[in-house]
């Protein structure tokens, strides 16, 4: 319980300093020697391809995966977590605008050392765990739709 409390007090400061995102990449940078990695598959249970990828020192990501090159629409069911990674929030939607009339996924992520990793085997179970809390909106499914990508560190 504690955790969870934690982990959404944190996030909510998160989400509060967005606009501080410039400044807290500088800091992010300077201070982390290595980093840890988003890794999107294509498969569930983080099997067949990865699909796309980040690095935990992007501080803010939002990718419409209709018009980057850095996701491929329409393809991922299941992320990678690998450490080092603070407290951090994924989201994954199925419109490519992050509208709510359709599936999306939000999994708060605990800080991960760095030999650890966590595998988020679906975008469509609700998980509460000591590692990571998955906040999934049902519509008419998600995993293999996801359109857009957003990432906070
Ligand atoms: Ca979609
Ligand atoms: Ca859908």
């Amino acid at each position: 319980m504690m955790t969870k409390f934690s982990l959404l007090i944190k996030n909510f400061a998160l989400t509060l300093v967005i606009g501080l995102a410039s400044i807290s990449l500088l800091i992010t940078n300077a201070s982390t020697a290595f980093a840890g990695t988003f890794l999107f598959y294509e498969g569930n249970n983080c099997t067949q391809d990865i699909i796309a990828y980040y690095d935990s020192n992007e501080v803010y990501v939002q990718d419409n995966c209709k018009e980057t090159r850095r996701c491929e629409n329409d393809e991922t069911r299941s992320l990678l977590i690998k450490g080092p990674v603070e407290i951090s929030q994924v989201g994954v939607y199925d419109d490519p605008n992050g509208d709510n009339d359709d599936d999306y996924s939000i999994i708060y992520i605990n800080s991960l050392g760095p030999n650890e990793q966590y595998c988020v085997n679906t975008y469509e179970k609700n998980q509460d765990n000591s590692q990571v809390i998955v906040n999934y909106q049902r519509h008419n499914g998600l995993d293999g739709k996801v359109s857009l990508i957003t990432i906070l560190n």
